[in-house]
């Protein structure tokens, strides 16, 4: 379901009721992911909140937004509470005194009666964030360890949920889901406007244009995919006419590529392998491919499926395998409208959309796991009748 104007109105109150925001999105960031936190992020700082962004191993590609440099890898812990009883003694003042390099005293004088050590205590205080925006994750434990070495954190501050997954678990205090947008960034889109009407003032700056693009053009396969609507089209317009930087996103994203990046789609181009009956291709990159190619470790390789694998026309999808972080990731593209990879990726636990899907195997790696997926997915995908 498209969310409705009330929808939108009642997430849109939250926010502006929020003194300080913590916006978080899944870890190993892509455009949208980071677009969209970013975006949030500028659209709060021009109301003249504060708000923090944490997300985990963002993608470098995208240091060129606005604002990626206040990306936090954890939130900031709860303060403190220095609670003094007065009963035995009014306070005068308190200041702070450097005693040395490491020691800071907290002066407190009297103005009646006496207080002594024993009329002050130590308390756990409250975490710095009145609300927390989850953005382009479908269940809390996409964000990475961030949810589960947090507990308390996700237990006690409101969640608001922006997500466009049709497997989001809805797990926010305010769910904002709707599988119909192209992207977080499309949805939030129509946030920060109907937040700029509420609170009068015109939040879509360049900057929040520049980071709402990056998460349309990225999530759409620079608007190829089937998730493309007239409602994408018209966000996009609405973006370019706001001073969005279209051009930045283009060179920034698809052009330019490291000469080690080339070399490891050239390792992975010359791996590439058809599976003409079952009518599939996929490919594998090791660890020592990377090394070989003496390519970073975070390189994302669902680009690479993205760019070279979807012009197989024989081929009704293409998977890329890579291991990174001691992990084996695949990557799932659909070549065609009618085929949907989510179900595919979700076969091997992971999930996203019909289009675009990928999967993790914890302490996989291709030696130990390559012919095993491909001989389920040779099970689960029908060789189609010539
Ligand atoms: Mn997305």
């Amino acid at each position: 379901m498209p969310s409705s104007v009330q929808d939108l109105e009642r997430i849109a109150r939250t926010l502006a009721d929020a003194q300080h925001c913590l916006v978080v999105s899944h870890a190993n960031g892509d455009g949208d992911a980071v677009g969209s936190s970013l975006a949030l992020r500028a659209a709060l700082l021009e109301l003249g909140r504060a708000c923090t962004v944490v997300l985990e191993t963002p993608a470098a590609t995208f240091e060129f937004l606005p604002g990626f440099e206040a990306i936090q890898a954890v939130p900031d812990s709860k303060n403190l509470l220095v609670v003094i009883d007065e009963s035995q003694g009014k306070i005068g003042n308190l200041t702070l005194r450097r005693l040395n390099e490491h020691r800071v005293a907290v002066v407190v004088s009297t103005k009646e009666g006496v207080l002594t050590g024993q009329d002050i205590r130590i308390e756990e205080g409250t975490f710095p964030y009145d609300l927390i925006v989850a953005l382009d994750s479908s269940d809390l434990s996409r964000l990475g360890s961030l949810a589960t070495s947090h507990p308390d954190l996700f237990a006690e501050v409101p969640i608001v949920n922006i997500d466009h997954h049709r497997t989001n678990e809805r797990f926010g205090s305010e769910n904002l889901v709707d599988p119909q947008a192209s992207s977080a960034c499309e949805q939030l889109l129509e946030v920060i406007e109907v937040l700029g009407n509420h609170v009068g003032a015109d939040l879509l700056t360049p900057n929040v244009a520049t980071c709402l693009l990056t998460g349309v053009v990225t999530d759409t396969g620079s608007f190829q995919n089937s998730n493309v609507t007239p409602r994408t089209l018209t966000a996009a317009a609405k973006l370019q006419e706001a001073g969005a930087d279209r051009e930045l996103i283009v060179r920034k994203v698809y052009q330019e590529k490291s000469l080690a990046e080339l070399r490891l789609w050239g390792r992975a181009l010359a791996y590439l392998k058809e599976e003409p009956e079952h009518q599939f291709v996929w490919t594998a990159v090791s660890k020592a491919d990377f090394v070989a190619a003496q390519a970073p470790a975070d390189v994302d390789l669902s680009g690479f499926v993205g760019s070279f694998l979807k012009q197989v026309t024989t081929a009704d999808f293409g998977l890329v395998l890579y291991e990174r972080s001691g992990n084996l990731k695949g990557s799932f593209r659909s070549n065609k409208p009618t085929v949907d990879v989510s179900i595919l990726a979700q076969a091997f636990g992971g999930g996203g959309h019909p289009q675009a899907a990928a999967f993790v195997i914890e302490g996989g790696s291709i030696k130990t796991h390559e012919q095993e997926i491909i001989a389920k997915l040779r099970e689960i995908w029908p060789a189609t009748v010539a």
